[in-house]
Order: C-alpha cells, then sequence, then structure tokens
C-alpha cells in the first residue's frame, strides 16, 4: 500500500476498483462522522459516448434538442449522522430531452417531473430500483411527485419518445456532485473520517477509492488515479 501526503491529509491509492459486476470493495473502517471542514476536488475521465442520431417526429411542434453531455456523479460513502428529510428537487423535460439527463440524489428525496415542452410526455421506468409510470401529461399538468427510497439505479424513459433516455442515480449520503462536462468535481464540507469515496461513470463504470479526510484538508482525487 502506498501512502501519498498532501496539504496534511492522507489518501490511500491502493485499492481502486472499477466494479460493474457487483463486487463490493474491501472493508474499511468507517467511524461516525461529526461535520466538516473537508475538501475532496478533482477529475473523473468520462469516456466519449456513441449517441443515435435524434430522430425527427412528424406532426409534432417541436423536434429533440441535444442531451445533455456526458458527466459523473461523485459521492462519499460512509456512516453519517442523520439529516434533515432531503429537499424536494426537479427533473424536467424540455427539448424532447430529460433535463437533467443525469441526476444524483439522496434517498428519500421527492423528485418533480415537470413537462416544460409544449407536447406530452411520459415519463417512466421499469429498473428495480424505483419502478413507475407517470402517464400522459403537459405542461399545465401535474404529475404526481416521487419519493426514491431505495439505493440504485433508476433509468428514465419517455414512452412517446424512445429517444429520450434518462437516469437517477439514488445515494445513501448527503455528500455529493455531479460533476462537469469536463468532468471536474468539488465536494466541500465533509466531516473527518475514513470514507469510500465513489465515481459513477456508468452502470459498468464506477471507480472508488478509499479516503482519510482531516479537518480543513483538501484531497486531490482524480478517476482512474494518474
Ligand atoms: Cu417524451
Amino acid at each position: 500500500m502506498r501512502w501519498k501526503a498532501g496539504l496534511g491529509a492522507c489518501l490511500i491509492v491502493a485499492g481502486v476498483v472499477a466494479s460493474g459486476n457487483g463486487r463490493r470493495p474491501a472493508a474499511v473502517q468507517v467511524p461516525t462522522a461529526t461535520a466538516g471542514t473537508a475538501v475532496i476536488e478533482g477529475r473523473v475521465a468520462i469516456p466519449p459516448r456513441k449517441r443515435a442520431p435524434l430522430p425527427h417526429y412528424p406532426n409534432q411542434p417541436q423536434q429533440p434538442g441535444p442531451p445533455e453531455p456526458p458527466k459523473a456523479a461523485v459521492y462519499l460513502e460512509g456512516t453519517f449522522p442523520p439529516g434533515p428529510t432531503p429537499r424536494r428537487v426537479a427533473l424536467g423535460q424540455r427539448d424532447l430531452q430529460f433535463n437533467p439527463g443525469l441526476l444524483i440524489i439522496q434517498r428519500g428525496t421527492p423528485v418533480d417531473f415537470p413537462n416544460q415542452d409544449d407536447l406530452y410526455h411520459n415519463v417512466f421506468s421499469y429498473s428495480k430500483t424505483k419502478r413507475f409510470d407517470l402517464g400522459r401529461y403537459r405542461k399545465d399538468e401535474k404529475p404526481p411527485v416521487i419519493t426514491f427510497d431505495r439505493v440504485g439505479i433508476v433509468r428514465l424513459a419517455c414512452e412517446i419518445h424512445e429517444h429520450m433516455e434518462g437516469v437517477i442515480l439514488v445515494v445513501d449520503t448527503p455528500y455529493f456532485q455531479k460533476t462537469d462536462a469536463d468532468g471536474a468535481y468539488r465536494l466541500e464540507g465533509l466531516p473527518a473520517g475514513r470514507f469510500v469515496l465513489k465515481a459513477w461513470v456508468s452502470e459498468k463504470l464506477v471507480y472508488e477509492r478509499p479516503v482519510v479526510l482531516t479537518p480543513g484538508a483538501t484531497l486531490r482525487v482524480d478517476f482512474p488515479s494518474s
């Protein structure tokens, strides 16, 4: 095992696992956390993604715009004291795309699915993490709010527009962030302790690395490690 010191913090660089096959990482001792001042920042390599050309839908007032560029989601796993109920967030449909196309939320978060287009959408998911079907609705209609109470991946689709793809990543931590299109991220206000930092790129590519956080220190963590 190799140790790399930086700004007073230590980062365990062994044990990086690109999972996707369901294997669990080696057990990491995780003490109960306290609210803190640690920071982790870095970059996740986001592979280019091939997408089918956007279709043209006849007899519609709008045609699809470009989807959100591929991004990753970074989150810190560990044992945290119970926090407040997560606030409601929105995942809209705009220009015939899910907006955003990737949403990361804490378990227990209620999500709105507002239709921001001037045509019908029909959002649904057959995912094991959450199965639902909002039916057809327009901009001026309010579909039910869905609360995601299980951790995992929720693949979103629209029954009317087959090109529409969305993902909700439900995590069991209050510390998470979606990267920008360049893969950059910065998690702030992190507690001190030993945790596992994960970077979700796709269902087939999830990086993880044990990290040790100390108060006021900033860790640099890139995936994959350079
Ligand atoms: Cu649609």
